[in-house]
């Protein structure tokens, strides 16, 4: 398997240097200035490889080409998106680069409540809290009918937790819930997001799972023709049901196994981010390394993130990963077990070495994240020793020995 860092490109704060140095051989990015769903050309794209290569590492994955919002309801411009989305595929293939990372999360893309949740460390960590998000929901966002969507109990819990923030704690979270994370496909005003889940509202479990099949039937043929594998990331977090929203197919096996069968195509497989997995806990219907037994002998996994977390919902808290509360050395034994041969990337990190200073810098440009408050340099090294060590233990044996 090879061992890989995210890179958010020229303007992230981990360095390609740093990346090879702490040991990785390739990186996963994305060109994420193009996040609109528009069309990626060969020369942005072979742009960001020059750089890449230049700093010695591969561009081992592309994560992700967002989809745009319109293929999810198959309505408005949604052929043309489509058609954008197979043209940016085209030109990554075409630079060589063969594994495309994508989800299908409606709306919000991954999200989190807290961006600075003090450990005890006094490190900080992204944290996410069902309460917390239907406090937001229900009560700063307004979304209409949004009572509908919740117990009488949560909504009692989460009408006591909005009474007991401050005004800076609720502007704080919607700007935590809005204002898009690193990678995630878009950012919102909260007028301009009460809008689109608008546009949501009454969208079952099965229409949103018929859309994505009409997406993967559109899109199979041209990963196969052009030798691109696609890797689906799971919904994070994992809620079965979020803002009214569905997260019905890539938040359990069941969904999984169903849409890989229907895909029914080799260049169609999983991105099993274990994190998001560990998040959903028993309601996935299959831990870790159940879903790697059993997609890892079909040549179905394509792309493991290596990420752990306190507890499954209602709330969780990001985790290094030999310190939350599943044993990440069974997914890399399992891995070795079943002859994984796919790229393996640590995922967000808690704030080991993150610099004071910076907390409460917030976000960049045009709302977009800064990835490196919750990803700094030691921490990075540290989960890629953590992880190497795993493999080290996994293979008796040195990986390079
Ligand atoms: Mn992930």
């Amino acid at each position: 398997m090879k061992e890989t860092w995210r890179w958010f490109g020229p303007q992230d704060p981990v360095s390609l240097d740093h990346v090879k140095q702490a040991g990785a051989t390739g990186v996963v990015s994305a060109l994420h200035h193009l996040y609109r769903g528009e069309a990626w050309s060969l020369d942005e794209v072979l742009k960001r490889k020059t750089q890449i290569e230049a700093a010695g590492l591969d561009w081992s994955v592309v994560e992700s080409i967002p989809v745009h919002n319109s293929i999810k309801l198959q309505t408005g411009p949604f052929r043309q998106f489509t058609d954008a989305w197979k043209d940016s595929l085209a030109a990554i293939a075409r630079a060589r680069v063969n594994i495309v990372c994508y989800n299908f999360m409606p709306v919000v893309d991954w999200t989190r409540t807290d961006l600075r949740w003090r450990l005890p460390s006094t490190g900080c960590a992204l944290r996410f809290d069902v309460i917390d998000f239907a406090a937001y929901d229900l009560f700063l966002l307004q979304r209409t009918a949004a009572e509908q969507d919740y117990s009488a109990e949560s909504i009692a819990a989460a009408r006591a937790r909005y009474d007991s923030m401050s005004e800076a704690r609720r502007n704080e979270l919607e700007r935590t819930i809005i204002a898009g994370l690193p990678g995630a496909e878009a950012s919102y005003t909260r007028t301009t997001l009460k809008n689109l889940l608008a546009e949501y509202a009454g969208l079952t479990a099965a229409e949103l799972r018929a859309h994505l099949i009409a997406f993967l039937r559109e899109v199979a043929p041209v990963a196969e023709e052009l030798g691109a594998r696609l890797a689906i990331h799971p919904d994070d977090p994992p809620q079965p049901m979020l803002a009214g929203v569905p997260r019905c197919i890539f938040s359990n096996f069941e969904g999984y196994k169903r849409a890989i069968e229907i895909a029914n195509s080799p260049n169609i497989g999983v991105c099993l981010c274990c994190g998001s997995w560990l998040e959903g806990g028993k309601m996935t219907g299959a831990d870790p390394v159940e879903m790697i037994r059993y997609f890892g002998p079909r040549k179905k996994l394509f792309k493991i993130h290596f990420r752990n977390v306190s507890a499954p919902l209602p709330h969780f808290t990001e985790t290094m990963i030999d310190d939350g509360y599943y044993d990440m050395s069974k997914i890399m034994k399992a891995l070795v077990e079943v002859g994984f041969e796919g790229i393996v990337i640590p995922d967000h990190v808690p704030g080991l070495g993150s610099n004071p200073a910076n907390e409460g810098a917030g976000r960049g440009g045009a709302g977009r994240g800064v990835p490196g408050e919750y990803r700094p340099n030691p921490a990075l090294a540290y989960l890629l020793g953590c992880m190497n060590s795993m493999l080290i233990a996994a293979q008796g044996k040195q990986a390079n020995g």
